[in-house]
């Protein structure tokens, strides 16, 4: 079994050819939900959507969040009342957060809504919230100020500089069901390529989660999701180097020492391979900008074999 450290959109992709490689009932996918918000009294999981979304493959290939085809009919009501729309919920989409709101509404935890909507789209793998505790990502502006990540992602446009995050409630959050174990008993653990920060971050903020990962860090590998210096999509490298990190895959390697054992960089970072090794961390090269599907499953397999 292959447990995967998941974001939103980059961890979707090498998803995405991860079970072109291996049978998805071996995949176990530990899904961020630091982004997780109530809006319009209903809980939207923008992470655990977009994987979702993406491996039934009838997510937004242009934004990498939503659904393909969304009308906003919904927004536009919201609108004529002046209702906040700064966070767009497509009509489609809207389904998703009114069946999980009303599920959670039920009693049912976030990791058996899950489930039910995974099963729904037919993904095959097991999906996991890090936690069904409240965890909210807070990033704290370089101006001073302190707002929520979608506040910060959506509302800002990510466009302004951070001089901190912390993780709101995870000091009392519990791993979700099956994740210690997940990670704990897969054969490998992937850190998918998103946002070390933001994305990966929260997840090893859950206590426990951390350390389950570090005391296996020999078979723990990362796909940097830094090419050349920069993110392939969001704020990860401004975030880097706003925060005093190195926005190269050194800075990734100097950041995920402690829990992972191979670093996965791509052809243009070739000649940093030795950064990356001097930081005590093994260091493979090959293609990490997933381009096509069959990209994204041989870099699956790289990262999965250096992991073995
Ligand atoms: N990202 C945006 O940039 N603008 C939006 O209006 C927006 C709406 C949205 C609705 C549902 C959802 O699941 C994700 C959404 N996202 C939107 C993406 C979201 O901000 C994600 O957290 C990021 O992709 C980072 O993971």
């Amino acid at each position: 079994m292959i447990a995967v450290l998941a974001g939103g959109v980059g961890a979707a992709r090498l998803l995405r050819g991860l079970v072109q490689v291996v049978d998805p009932a071996d995949v176990v996918v530990v899904a961020n939900t630091g982004d997780d918000l109530v809006l319009h009294g209903l809980h939207i999981s923008p992470d655990i959507d977009t994987v979702t979304y993406t491996l039934a493959e009838a997510g937004n290939r242009k934004t990498g969040w939503g659904l393909a085809g969304e009308t906003w009919q919904a927004m536009d009501s919201l609108d004529r009342y002046g209702g906040p729309t700064w966070f767009r919920l497509g009509d489609r989409d809207l389904g998703t957060h009114l069946y999980r709101t009303g599920r959670l509404a039920d009693g049912a935890g976030l990791t058996e809504v899950t489930a039910e909507v995974a099963e729904s789209w037919g993904l095959g793998f097991r999906l996991l919230p890090a936690t069904e505790d409240r965890l909210r990502t807070m990033v704290t502006l370089a101006d001073g100020g302190e707002v929520g990540f979608q506040e910060y992602f959506v509302g800002l446009r990510h466009d302004v500089p951070v001089s901190g995050v912390r993780f709101d409630g995870a000091d009392d959050a519990l791993p979700g069901p099956g994740v210690l174990e997940a990670i704990t008993t897969a054969e490998a653990v992937v850190v998918a390529p998103s946002n070390p920060l933001v994305s990966i971050a929260p997840i090893l903020a859950v206590p426990g989660v951390r350390d389950a990962v570090a005391a296996r860090r020999e078979t723990v590998v990362a796909v940097s999701p830094i090419v050349g210096g920069s993110a392939l999509k969001g704020p990860a490298d401004r975030m880097l180097t706003e925060m005093g990190h190195e926005s190269s895959v050194v800075g990734i390697a100097r950041l995920y020492r402690d829990l992972v054992a191979t670093l996965v960089i791509d052809r243009v970072d070739a000649d940093l391979a030795d950064g990356v090794e001097a930081e005590g961390v093994h260091c493979v090269v090959t293609d990490t900008v997933m381009r096509t599907t069959d990209v994204a499953a041989a870099l699956a397999k790289t990262a999965i074999e250096a992991a073995a």
